[in-house]
Order: C-alpha cells, then sequence, then structure tokens
C-alpha cells in the first residue's frame, strides 16, 4: 500500500531523527567505559531527536499541537490535531547498548488517535497504522497473532524499576500470568511491545503506569492489525489511565480477566517477604 502523505511526514520525520539515535547508539559503548557514563549523553540523544521530530512535523503541518515526553504539552493555533511523540522508548536499553528502542509518533484528530508510527533505527524496522487502513510492517501487513490459548502465548510486559510505582501489584499480576503462560517477554520499550503484538509476534501484552508518548502510535497498531486494547479496566481509556492490556479478542479477555483476579487476592508470600529474624 503507497503511504499518504500524512504518513509520508511521519516516516520523514522518524526516519531523519533515527539517524541522529542510531549514530549517537554507535557512541554509547565507547562511553560506556568513561567513569561519569553515558546517561547526560544518553538524554542529549533523546533531546536531539525530539528537537528534529519537533522541526519536521512543524514544517510539514504548521500549527498543530503535541504533546512529547521533553517538552510536554505545546498548543497549537490548529486545536483538533495533536502529535503525541517519544523521541527514544526504551531509554534504558539505549542506555546498555541493547539495541531494543524505537521513536514513537501518533497523532491525534478531534481526540482521537487517527495514525500511529513506530521505528526502529537499528533494526530499521518501521510499524505504521492509520485508522480504517491497516497495519504495516516495513510495507507488508500485520495482524495479531490467532492463538487463543494462553497456556500457547507469550505475553510482554513491563517491570517497574526503582522510582515506579506498583511493585507489589506487578508480582500478583506475573505470578497469575507466568503460572499459565508459555513465557513472559519483557523488552524494555512499550511501544515496541505492542508493535510486536500488532505483529504477532507476541500474542499479548500489559503494563502499568505508562504514559501517553510510550503507547499512543501502538494503540493504533494494535487496532488496525485487529487486536483488542484497553486499559485494566477495560475501559478505551489507556492515554488517561497508564495501564494497558493488548491482545487478540480472546487473549485481551483472558488477560483481562486474569489481572483483575490477581489484583482481588492479597498479597502472596513472594510480593511482601517477611522480614528475616535477627540471628
Ligand atoms: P522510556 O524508555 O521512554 O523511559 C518500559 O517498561 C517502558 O516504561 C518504556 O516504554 C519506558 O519508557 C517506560 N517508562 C520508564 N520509566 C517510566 C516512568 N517513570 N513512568 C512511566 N513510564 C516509564
Ligand atoms: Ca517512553
Amino acid at each position: 500500500m503507497p503511504a499518504s502523505a500524512l504518513m509520508n511526514v511521519m516516516i520523514g520525520a522518524a526516519r531523519k531523527a533515527g539517524r541522529s539515535l542510531a549514530r549517537d547508539f554507535g557512541e554509547v559503548e565507547h562511553l560506556q567505559v568513561s567513569l561519569k557514563g553515558p546517561a547526560n549523553f544518553v538524554s542529549a540523544a533523546d533531546t536531539r531527536a525530539e528537537e528534529i521530530i519537533f522541526a519536521e512535523l512543524s514544517k510539514a503541518r504548521p500549527g498543530y499541537g503535541f504533546l512529547m515526553e521533553e517538552r510536554g504539552e505545546v498548543t497549537g493555533a490548529d486545536t483538533t490535531h495533536r502529535w503525541i511523540v517519544d523521541p527514544l522508548d526504551g531509554t534504558t536499553n539505549f542506555l546498555h547498548g541493547i539495541p531494543i528502542f524505537c521513536i514513537s509518533i501518533a497523532l491525534e484528530r478531534d481526540g482521537e488517535l487517527v495514525a500511529g508510527l513506530i521505528y526502529n533505527p537499528v533494526s530499521n524496522d518501521t510499524y505504521v497504522a492509520e485508522k480504517g487502513k491497516g497495519a504495516y510492517l516495513n510495507d507488508r501487513r500485520i495482524r495479531v497473532a490467532a492463538r487463543s490459548e494462553l497456556a500457547a502465548s507469550v505475553i510482554g510486559t513491563g517491570i517497574p524499576h526503582s522510582g515506579r510505582p506498583g511493585h507489589d501489584g506487578f508480582l500478583k499480576e506475573l505470578r497469575a500470568v507466568m503460572s499459565v503462560s508459555a513465557g513472559i517477554r519483557r523488552t524494555g520499550s512499550a511501544a515496541l511491545d505492542l508493535a510486536w503484538t500488532a505483529a504477532g509476534r507476541l500474542d499479548g501484552y500489559w503494563e502499568n503506569a505508562l504514559n501517553a508518548w510510550d503507547i499512543a502510535a501502538g494503540i493504533v497498531l494494535m487496532k488496525e492489525a485487529g487486536g483488542y486494547v484497553t486499559d485494566t479496566d477495560g475501559k478505551d481509556t489507556m492515554l488517561k489511565t497508564g495501564g494497558i492490556v493488548a491482545g487478540n479478542e480472546t487473549i485481551h479477555l483472558k488477560l483481562l480477566k486474569l489481572l483483575k483476579a490477581a489484583n482481588a487476592t492479597p498479597p502472596s508470600a513472594a510480593a511482601s517477604p517477611k522480614p528475616a529474624k535477627a540471628g
């Protein structure tokens, strides 16, 4: 399918920022050994990528608003359109030289997500979707996986690290899902988890406490790949609540039920270990 004018704009911005990120990623390995470490360098790489995307999208669609990870909300003259952008999703991977990170760009029109792009500049994988036009990976149509049994399903998730909320709650959810599924994967990029679920690599995915820019493009991809995506209450308010559950119709429903039941149980011994007795 030839890309629309809108998608060409999004692809152009992502590829240009992707070249900058890929160049900077090549430097990260050298910096690992330096005393200061690459943290400052990575946040500069993130900012550089965001500036490129901001400039490219502003040039092509003057007046559209923005919600960006670094800049936050930028109100445009055109209040019907808003770009939702994560210039570097999978920052921890990037920082550690792990080539699993991406750029995520979504467009909202009248409050509805209408286009999404996720681009990994290392693998050169470009996932795109526009409302009503299907989802594609490098120009090939993608669909969610057809598996209906959790026992055969590989499920993606994100694990809260220090500074993020919900550690005990996550352990309850993990216990529930790991005991009935074929395996759990944690990529470190919520956007790529959704892209991989849309492409049928993962059968399902859930995570909590995310930001709108982590998931906006992935939501469009999931829906256009024939998938189901809601927050943990089964509602279409993922951008507000930051919780997300995704899969085909059956896996999505099974995951929702499983997570709901898990959250209704008291913390297990594993989730809240008793302090060891002294002596
Ligand atoms: P980032 O790489 O842009 O930080 C990994 O589980 C996912 O969670 C990534 O998409 C990551 O985005 C996101 N993430 C990491 N820290 C976060 C935080 N403090 N709040 C919300 N999302 C976070
Ligand atoms: Ca992110």
